[in-house]
């Protein structure tokens, strides 16, 4: 057999750290030399601040290179930020957002295949082999979920069912028929599944899947171990963003303790929100990577507005590859109520401390004579809503104990039957605001 270009033993998961540091100085120069080159905002900017590749000596400089934002993005649309001509750009993907138009990003044939790589080596750590029959639920598209991962575990040598989103009960029908063994789909649409596959008679528990690829949107620790046990499987948490190349930047290893960033490819810095500074070693902040070899679309110091905290420790697995904590929140989804922040994690983490709710709720927020007003919609399960009304009260009010410890705040909850909130085959929508800007 021919030896695959994407073997997951040779990648440099265990450089020694000097050597790792190397490897991104050089590919730091490089990018931000193709980004001055061919990128005219990038070269702009360097331009305002007085500064030219060459500066860019130690990976410390890295300090002085201007961000990148969204909002770059934007201005850019389309093909602004490319910096190959088309004939070598091969795919484009784009991630729709709140405002009107999406952002695009594009990929070389060596993107590609970086991407490919960085995949094969997140599917690996999770333990997923060659072996392995997966169910490749992300959505096929413009999302890069669907591609990334297919062709991940593809060249892994697994099987791959490019099965995408949605109709739930075929999912169900193949994963017990086709003898699944490991499923890459966002954590809420799994929930939905296990759910669905209740209500057919279908334990999930008792099929031969054993390992879930979750991503794409936030989830809690507490989520996590809903899942496994309901599921019978191990829970793993995968990173990424389209702007910088889609889902495999950050994984779980079996040790699932933080999540393992492929930075000699995708360099990461953690800043203060506010201030851009950067914080102390293993202090919370927002996530900035800088690619190290995109060529269509370099990423300089990109602010992806989601928080977290480097891990300074090793990793138990042996991989010498920096660790992040899961993201919990993004520095853009504090809600201010009666001047409390509140992120819609904290919420997930105390609904799910309280037994009897279900883990699908929304957060529906409103203005009331010029105050913010939250209304927290939970579902709880058939049995305690066919119960007594008591039991209704009681959980009622246990989940109001439970958010006022971990918010500060008594805050409105509305119980629900099941399948009450709607569900997404993609990313879960948590936050319906209904507060008129005006
Ligand atoms: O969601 C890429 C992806 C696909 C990641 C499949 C993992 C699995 P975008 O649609 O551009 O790309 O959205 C990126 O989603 O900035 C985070 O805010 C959020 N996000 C992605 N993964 C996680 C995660 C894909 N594991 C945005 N935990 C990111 C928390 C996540 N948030």
């Amino acid at each position: 057999m021919t030896p695959s270009p994407f073997d997951p033993a040779s990648a440099p998961d265990y450089l020694p750290p000097a050597q790792m540091k190397q490897l991104q100085l050089d590919r730091l120069r490089g990018v931000v030399q193709r980004a001055f080159d061919h990128v005219d905002l990038f070269r702009a900017r360097l331009g305002e601040r007085g500064l030219a590749p060459a500066d860019i000596r130690g990976l410390e400089d890295i300090a002085k290179l201007p961000f990148t934002v969204k909002t770059d993005l934007r201005d850019t649309y389309p093909f602004g930020l490319f910096a190959s001509p088309m004939q070598e750009v091969v795919r484009l993907h784009a991630s729709s957002g709140t405002t009107g138009k999406p952002i695009v990003v594009a990929y070389t044939r060596e993107d590609l295949d970086v991407w490919t790589s960085v995949m094969v080596r997140s599917l690996a750590s999770c333990g997923i082999t060659r072996g392995d029959i997966v169910q490749n639920a992300y959505g096929y598209g413009l999302f890069t979920g669907g591609l990334g991962a297919h062709y991940g575990a593809e060249a892994l040598g697994a099987t791959v069912i490019p099965i995408s989103g949605g109709n739930t009960e075929r999912q169900i029908m193949v994963m017990k028929d086709f003898r699944v063994t490991a499923i890459c789909c966002t954590p809420s649409y799994f929930i939905h599944l296990l759910e669905r596959a209740g209500e057919l008679g279908v334990d999930v528990r008792g099929l031969p899947l054993r390992a879930g690829v979750f991503g794409a949107e936030p989830w809690t620790e507490s989520m996590r171990r809903h899942i496994e046990s309901a599921g019978g499987i191990r829970a793993y948490d995968i990173y990424g963003l389209s702007e910088i190349t889609g889902p495999g930047v950050a994984i779980e290893c079996c040790a699932q303790q933080g999540l393992h960033l492929f930075e000699d490819h995708f360099y990461p810095e953690i800043v203060d929100p506010e201030t851009g500074e950067p914080v102390a070693e293993g202090c919370e902040g927002e996530l900035v990577i800088t690619t190290l070899s995109k060529r269509a679309m370099p990423m300089i110091r990109y602010r992806t507005r989601d928080i977290t905290a480097l891990i300074p420790e090793p990793c138990p697995c042996g991989r010498t590859l920096r660790r992040m904590r899961r993201i919990a929140r993004r520095s853009d989804d504090m809600i201010i109520l009666r001047g409390v922040n509140v992120f819609p994690s904290q919420i997930e983490s105390a609904l799910l401390s309280v037994e009897g709710t279900l883990p699908h709720y929304q957060i529906v927020l409103t203005r009331d004579k010029g105050l913010d007003q939250m209304e927290v919609l939970v579902e709880v399960t058939r049995e305690v809503f066919s119960d007594q009304i008591g039991a209704l009260e009681t959980l009622h009010d246990k989940l109001i104990y439970a958010l006022d410890q971990t918010l500060g705040l008594r805050v409105a909850i509305r119980l629900v039957t099941p399948q009450t909130i709607l569900r997404s085959e993609g990313k879960a929508q948590r936050v319906i605001d209904r507060r008129n800007p005006g």
